[in-house]
């Protein structure tokens, strides 16, 4: 029996080590990452039994992530190697062209998770979990893998697995168009919805918070997060609203913030917590996250998150 489900690509990562535009970097380290998996950890550290659908390539990078998704504790049944693709893989340039900024330089097209298809869903598989967790990269991928994803979703509704999704609009996969096409019917689906504003402008056209969450509650949304960065994040459901800030932090790698957000947040809500309390739990795995290079490293068990908002409310901690 498994606690959630969701499904993604997984990619190697080469992080620059040094600053500036990728034809002067000459160094990089490996990690691997994607936005699916960068959830599926952090819920798994966070004590949750987790199961991960892709498909990864038939070669090293394809074994480095099998036995990375295997070695953080994820059900690695329903992850089919594929003979016939390469693995993604994507880049990360730092501080360049803007400063403060990273940018991602993608290697994927065709490649072995882009051919997940209709046949990798297993309804009994999606059907014992009480969460499928979707975000707007996987149905970006190609016509498969958006055929998939609808299917997934499907299964989940109709079977009662509670449905979150986090819309991580990557415009270097889709167009507007596409994207608000595809997602937004799909948002219609799911009970947890977490979006960002310029995600939000391309889907219903708003900006501001409280007109984002009142447009997707009234879609049949339950609860929703607006992620604002820096600034922290605000959830909304029908009767309430509560809104905390980001912590400071600092800031080495911001890519997979919004990943161990998701994470912190939906784990809290899973465990009955308030929305207060969950936008507390994911923005302290937010900024643990980004405090170290790569996407998934720094995802904290709840020892960790406890440690962090202890230090954070200056409790004495007591070094053993
Ligand atoms: O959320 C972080 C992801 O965006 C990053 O790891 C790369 O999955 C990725 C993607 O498709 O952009």
């Amino acid at each position: 029996m498994l606690d959630v489900i969701t499904m993604g690509e997984v990619m190697v990562q080469f992080n620059a080590c040094t600053n500036g535009p990728l034809r002067h970097v000459n160094y990089f380290e490996k990690h691997a990452a994607g936005a699916e998996a960068n959830f599926a950890i952090g819920m798994s550290r966070l004590g949750f039994k987790v199961g991960f659908i892709t498909r990864v390539s038939n070669d090293e990078f394809g074994k480095y992530i099998f036995n990375l998704l295997r070695s953080e504790g994820l059900d690695v049944s329903r992850v089919k190697v594929d003979p016939k693709a390469r693995n993604g893989i994507y880049f990360i340039q730092r501080n360049y062209p803007i400063p403060g900024r990273s940018s991602v330089i993608y290697y994927r097209k065709g490649s072995a998770a882009s051919r997940i298809s209709v046949n990798d869903i297993d309804p009994e598989y999606v059907k014992q979990a009480n969460l499928f967790h979707l975000t707007g990269i996987t149905p970006a991928l190609s016509e498969s893998c958006r055929e998939a994803s609808l299917k997934a979703l499907n299964i989940a509704s109709q079977s009662g697995v509670k449905i979150s999704i986090d819309t991580n609009i990557r415009l270097g996969l889709w167009s507007k168009e596409e994207a608000k096409k595809t997602l937004t019917p799909m948002l219609k689906k799911a009970n947890i919805v977490l979006i960002e504003p310029q995600d939000a402008e391309i889907l219903i056209g708003k900006r501001k918070p409280k007109e984002i969450a009142e447009e997707i509650l009234s879609m049949g949304v339950e609860i929703v997060a607006v992620k604002l960065g820096a600034d922290g994040a605000v959830a909304y459901t029908q009767t309430e609203e509560a809104k905390k800030p980001a912590y400071k932090v600092p800031i080495v790698d911001v890519i997979g913030a919004g990943d161990a957000f998701a994470a912190g947040f939906i784990s809290s809500l899973m465990r009955g917590k308030s929305l207060e309390e969950a936008l507390e739990i994911g923005n302290a795995a937010g900024a643990l996250v980004v405090t170290v290079r790569g996407d998934f490293e720094n995802m904290p068990s709840p020892e960790d998150i406890k440690k962090f908002l202890a230090a954070q409310r200056k409790e004495t901690i007591i070094l053993r």
